[in-house]
């Protein structure tokens, strides 16, 4: 290896994004931090592994046919979750990686640690975070808004494994029974005048969602890492059709 190699090595360690993403649950890596090998970058996170269709990399930005839905595909709101609730475990850490952030004021793409959010319930809301302690939740997600495919899963809100506390909370799931609900499923809300322990979790959540909530508005070029056992996540409306970002999964 030359003294350059060793050089670049060295200044592109990426020591303290690690640091950041334990302590605070999420980072941002620069363009000039990973120098173009995005993949080569986040196998040192975790490994990636396919997502709904299968795919390893999935393409965030607008495409025909979900405009009237809370999809990742449509320019429209996607309410607060942890991504892919379904699976056992979901992913460890979701990656997004910016091609063309939205120039019209939306789109961020919104974190709050979640951990921090059963903490408080504990302490203000003891009999509700009983409930959640004793009662798993049934989590469905349909692969593409429409499909017939579903993957189903009951589970705890709050799962102890040996590699951490996983983390499940999903605003679709909660109020239409789908985390990628179908236009029908849209009509009707099960929380709005539910008075169900799930439904007032999920208000608390989306309250807590609100008002404590970092949005992030990805800068072109960059890498946002978050850890999905314990944050939740959401996305705000957008008008910009050239939005375009690269999702990755990584256990
Ligand atoms: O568009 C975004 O910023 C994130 C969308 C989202 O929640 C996801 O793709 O999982
Ligand atoms: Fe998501």
């Amino acid at each position: 290896m030359s003294d350059q190699g060793i050089a670049f090595n060295a200044d592109f360690s990426l020591g303290h994004r690690h640091e950041e993403l334990s302590a605070r649950g999420w980072t941002v890596l620069t363009a000039d931090e990973f120098a173009d090998d995005v993949v080569g970058t986040l196998q040192e996170f975790g490994t990636i592994i396919p997502q709904f269709n299968g795919q390893t990399a999935f393409a965030i930005t607008r495409k025909p046919g979900y405009e009237d839905l809370p999809y990742s595909q449509s320019m429209n709101r996607i309410g607060p979750h942890t991504e892919a609730p379904v699976y056992g475990p979901p992913p460890r850490y979701l990656a997004l990686h910016c091609h063309h952030q939205a120039t019209c004021g939306g789109g961020h793409t919104g974190l709050v640690d979640g951990y921090q959010f059963l903490a408080l319930l504990e302490r203000t809301e003891p009999q509700l975070h009983n409930w959640l302690a004793e009662t798993p939740v049934e989590f469905v997600a349909t692969a593409k808004p429409g499909e017939a495919a579903q993957r189903r899963v009951k589970e705890y809100i709050l799962t102890p494994t040996e590699d951490g506390d996983i983390f499940r909370f999903s605003y679709n799931q909660f109020h239409y029974g789908d985390v990628n609900p179908s236009k029908e499923d849209l009509r009707q809300s099960l929380v709005a005048n539910s008075s169900s322990p799930l439904a007032r979790f999920a208000v608390l959540g989306e309250a807590y969602f609100i008002e404590h909530s970092t949005p992030v508005l990805i800068p072109d070029g960059s890498l946002l890492i978050w850890d999905n056992w314990r944050m939740i996540h959401a996305r705000s409306r957008y008008t910009d059709p050239a939005r375009n970002l690269t999702r990755y999964w990584l256990a």
